[in-house]
């Protein structure tokens, strides 16, 4: 993509912006990155030698003398210099969309409100493994933690580019085109972006298959009641594969390709049913539970779309251990079994995270709420949770969600919280740390909560 004498703002000067500024400026643009926050001075001065021009502190009028703008994913549409970027008639499009315009590679896209970090190695890892026989790499990159734009530039057309997307992402993308795309579930989430309307969150994610043609695949979760509503009855001009744990929906007819039959992973072929793998080969401690089923039924159909044999796939499932912070199993104390789940930022990813625990448990939450209608899992919580230790910004929301529910206890801090679950916590239980809030309250990130939470835990063994 030659882009000399165009001239781009970047918006952002995150891990995306970043990269983004660097793949544009490769490609010849004159590109000027802005922040609203400071940049560090090292980021500036190698940014520069680029030839990257930089301001921070905020948006001056310099960003509007562009010929197109690349948006970073956390900046909403609501602010103000994007508002008058598109007053000005401003092209701008997400960090994927130009990624991806530099691409060679095949990709595929993984996106959804949960599972899509589980999915999104899985079928890394499946590749990667694949790769090493057929002489290919790949790529994981996108929400994941590594901005696509930074790697784009190393693929090759034999290589593929394992995408993981947020909403955020998805927005102003417009000839992205996943040769496959995995939706692996649509459920209440990030709804302040999207004013509130479950829809207009859905109808973000699904950019991710409006480009797609005739050679590609989109693969959808049936258990999903958006997703099926959605996709029910639709002539698409691309292949369809539905996956799902539920057998056929009130009596409606069983459109499941990738299924779970039994205790078995089945694909459904033109010759028959195949079964992949048994569900006992691949759970265990540290994978665990029935939505971590749902993803690895996404995984194998996303493996069937890139022609990769069962062999290969079966290899990696009954290896795979999980992701870090996602429901990851820390260590046994005292006949209890800790588990960091930092990822859980919503009710959702916390309902998920409570029903794979085994018995009763002891559940650590709270961070910066989101809104959160806690009423869905009192059930859930009643049945399986002993005490609520209640942290951060929404403690109070908490306590006062579960009164006369569940005993609840507030810490004043992440190491409080930990001490007064480990005094709690009896034997054979388990200790499910899943604040179903984001992190932003006391923490940088999900990352550096789940990683102060597991030294908190080590701190309690004793020498
Ligand atoms: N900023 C401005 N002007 C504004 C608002 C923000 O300049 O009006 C600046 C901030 O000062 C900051 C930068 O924008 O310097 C932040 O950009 P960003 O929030 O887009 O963060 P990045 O570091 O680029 O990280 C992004 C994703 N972050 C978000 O979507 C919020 C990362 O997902 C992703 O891993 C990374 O790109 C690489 O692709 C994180 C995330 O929280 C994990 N995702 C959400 C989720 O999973 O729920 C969507």
């Amino acid at each position: 993509m030659d882009l000399s004498g165009k001239k781009v703002s970047v918006i952002g000067a995150g891990k995306s912006g970043i990269a983004a500024a660097e793949l544009l400026k490769s490609a010849g643009a004159d590109v000027l990155l802005s922040d609203f926050g400071r940049i560090d001075e090292s980021t500036v001065l190698r940014l520069e030698n680029k030839k990257i021009s930089v301001e921070q502190e905020g948006h001056s009028e310099r960003v509007y003398d562009a010929d197109l703008c690349v948006i970073s994913p956390g900046i909403p549409p609501s602010v103000e210099v994007v508002k008058t970027l598109e007053s000005k008639g401003i092209h701008i499009v997400s960090e994927i969309e130009i990624a991806s315009r530099f691409c060679k590679a095949r990709v595929v896209g993984i996106t959804g409100t949960d599972g899509k970090t589980t999915t999104s190695t899985l079928i890394h890892r499946i590749l990667e493994a694949d790769g090493l026989r057929n002489e290919y790499r790949s790529f994981s990159v996108g929400n994941i933690g590594v901005p696509f734009s930074s790697l784009v530039k190393e693929m090759t057309p034999r290589d593929v580019a394992v995408v993981e997307l947020s909403s955020y992402q998805l927005e102003r993308c417009f000839t992205f085109r996943p040769d496959v795309a995995v939706i692996t579930n649509i459920t209440p989430d990030h709804l302040k972006r999207y004013e509130g309307d479950i829809y207009r969150y859905a109808a973000a994610k699904f950019h991710i298959y409006a480009n797609q043609g005739e050679s590609d695949t989109l693969i959808y979760n049936e258990d999903d009641p958006l997703l099926r509503e959605h996709f029910a009855g639709w002539q698409f001009p691309f292949a369809v594969v539905p996956f799902g744990l539920e057998p056929a929906h009130g009596g409606e007819t069983d459109r499941r390709v990738v299924l779970l039959d039994g205790e078995s992973v089945v694909v459904r072929t033109s010759s028959g049913e195949e079964e992949v793998i048994e569900i006992s080969e691949f759970l265990k401690n540290s994978f665990r539970g029935r939505h971590n089923i749902s993803n690895v039924l996404a995984a194998v159909a996303a493996a069937r779309a890139l022609g990769i044999s069962s062999d290969v796939v079966r290899s990696v499932l009954r290896e795979f251990k999980g992701v870090e912070h996602r429901q990851e199993f820390v260590m046994t104390l005292h006949g209890a079994s800790w588990v960091n789940d930092s990822k859980a930022t919503n009710i959702n990813a916390m309902r998920q995270a409570l029903e794979a625990v085994p018995g009763s448990c002891v559940l650590i939450a709270g961070g910066q709420d989101k809104g959160n209608d806690y009423s869905s899992i009192a059930g859930l919580v009643r049945e399986k949770v002993s005490l609520i230790v209640a942290m951060g910004e929404s403690k109070s929301i908490i306590t006062a969600a579960f009164d006369g529910i569940v005993a609840v206890k507030e810490a004043q801090s992440l190491a409080d919280a930990v001490s007064l679950a480990h005094e709690a916590a009896g034997e054979g239980e388990t200790v499910l740390f899943s604040p179903g809030c984001a992190s932003f309250d006391m923490f940088e990130n999900f990352e550096d909560r789940g990683i102060k939470f597991k030294q908190c835990v080590h701190h309690l063994q004793p020498c």
